[in-house]
């Protein structure tokens, strides 16, 4: 156990509501909904303003509208938000090389190697050094949580957001820990915590008093050891520097083997989820799909395909997940279980053309060429090493005027679309460094007006 509050964790605060206010300053201050526009969208994130009214990420796109409805709804920017990621990466560089960037806009840093004697003051100072460097830099702001472990550090930056610090003082974890829901440590899911709650364990500090072997009992060896542990505020997770977003997996150990095929598939459900949530919340598209199956006798075996088109679609996944682990021999027993995606790349046109099919009420086809390819190495686990395309997809797939884009016209300059529709298109006027700007309305196919660029930090 660290004893010393070294560990930092960072997550920006709505983020790409926030960016978007940022671009666009007539939006600042009001409710701003990002996610797919389209019938069968969904929330990416709310602004705070928008929050307000209950909507909030993963929520239908049409439910947000009966909730919000005048709220700015507008398509994601990956390319701005991936731009101003890097910028807010680059200022926990200068604070230590050792970070893990967990997703766009989150990441870990350990102090250690830069301020290895740090203690609740000092490290008070320097995370409110950090946001406001952040703040100075981006606009945007940070919520940071700092502590003894990751685990306690993310628990931390969750609990003064927005725009707020919480530093753990060491020694104080379990006491943190005690009164909140099961749910909120890492690896409860949903099954999980259902398991906890029929053995009376509702919030962490009864799992806390249990012993570890009660736990062990009802969650498996594993699993079940590591959730006493976290319960106990204990946790001596290492970042993992080199974890971009080659690919992205989730795996579960379970309590006994498995056999029976529906049981697995409802693991791996979960698991695909977990994976495309993770993908999307990047603007991220997967080519490739993997399921990694270790048997009782603990040989392990990885199963994979390669799509024609790189997706982001939960059905398609987990299409391919199901039809790999049909051809898996599941009777002797499972032990573990892990669905993955790689080959990624960013946002691609697919996602449009299914928005588009969806408009039109047209299921994109959903039946996949499975190919299975290679057993990938399984030493290391999911050791892929395909490529992060970084590719501004946004910038020439462009079917229709999208809520939201950037554009450029002749003789105004730069602005971003307001609304489309019916032959004719609106713009507002309008950058980070203007303020509320004029709107006006176009043909949808004026010579003048074309796709424009993110304005650059
Ligand atoms: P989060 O950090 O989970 O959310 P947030 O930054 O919008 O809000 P908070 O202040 O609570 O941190 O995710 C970061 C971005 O990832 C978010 O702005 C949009 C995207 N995202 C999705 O696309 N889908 C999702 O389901 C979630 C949770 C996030
Ligand atoms: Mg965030």
């Amino acid at each position: 156990m660290r004893t010393r509050p070294v560990i930092l964790h960072l997550d920006l605060d709505a983020f790409f509501s926030a960016v978007e206010q940022l671009h666009k300053p007539s939006l600042r201050g009001k409710p701003v909904i990002v996610g797919g526009t389209g019938r069968r969208g969904v929330v990416a994130t709310a602004s705070y303003e928008a929050r307000k009214f209950g909507v909030g990420s993963a929520m239908p796109i049409v439910e947000a509208r009966r909730r919000c409805p005048n709220a700015a709804y507008l398509t994601p920017r990956f390319q701005a938000y991936r731009a101003a990621s890097r910028v807010v990466m680059g200022v926990l560089a200068e604070v230590s090389p050792l970070i893990e960037q967990v997703s766009v806009d989150e990441a870990y840093v350990d102090l250690t190697p830069t301020h290895p004697g740090v203690d609740v003051p000092a490290v008070t100072e320097l995370a409110e050094g950090i946001r406001a460097r952040i703040h100075q830099v981006t606009g945007l702001t940070a919520s940071i949580g700092v502590g003894t472990s990751k685990l306690i550090a993310k628990i931390g930056s969750d609990l003064n957001k927005p725009d707020g610090l919480t530093v753990v003082p060491p020694g104080s974890e379990r006491e943190l820990l005690a009164g909140m829901p099961v749910r909120r440590l890492p690896g409860i899911g949903p099954a999980t915590q259902e398991r906890l709650h029929k053995f009376g364990m509702h919030v962490v500090g009864e799992v806390a008093q249990a012993t570890e072997q009660e736990i062990v009992g009802i969650l498996g060896q594993a699993h079940g050891r590591a959730v006493h542990q976290h319960a106990l505020g204990r946790d001596n997770r290492e970042l993992e520097p080199e974890r971009d977003a080659k690919s992205v997996s989730a795996e579960e150990t379970f309590s006994r083997d498995l056999t029976d095929r529906r049981e697995l598939m409802e693991h791996a459900r979960r698991m695909a989820e977990r994976v495309v949530g993770r993908i999307t919340k990047d603007g991220l598209c997967a080519r490739t799909i993997t399921i990694k199956v270790r048997s009782y006798d603990f040989s392990t075996i990885t199963r994979s395909f390669t799509l024609d088109q790189p997706t982001d679609s939960l059905p398609k996944v987990l299409a391919g997940v199901r039809q790999l682990l049909d051809a898996v021999e599941v009777s002797d027993g499972i032990r573990l279980l892990g669905v993955g995606v790689a080959g990624l790349t960013a946002f691609a046109q697919t996602d449009l053309l299914s928005d588009l099919l969806a408009e039109i009420g047209d299921e994109p086809d959903e039946v996949l060429p499975v190919k299975v390819t290679e057993d990938l190495p399984s030493s290391k686990g999911f050791g892929w090493t395909a490529e992060l395309n970084d590719e501004p997809a946004d910038t020439e797939l462009t079917p229709d005027w999208r809520p939201g884009q950037d554009v450029v016209h002749a003789e105004r300059g730069a602005g971003w679309v307001q609304g489309a529709g019916l032959g004719r298109v609106t713009v507002r006027f309008e950058g980070p460094h203007t303020g509320p700007g004029p709107i006006r309305t176009f043909r949808s196919d004026d010579p003048e007006l074309e796709v424009g660029e993110p304005p650059v930090w």
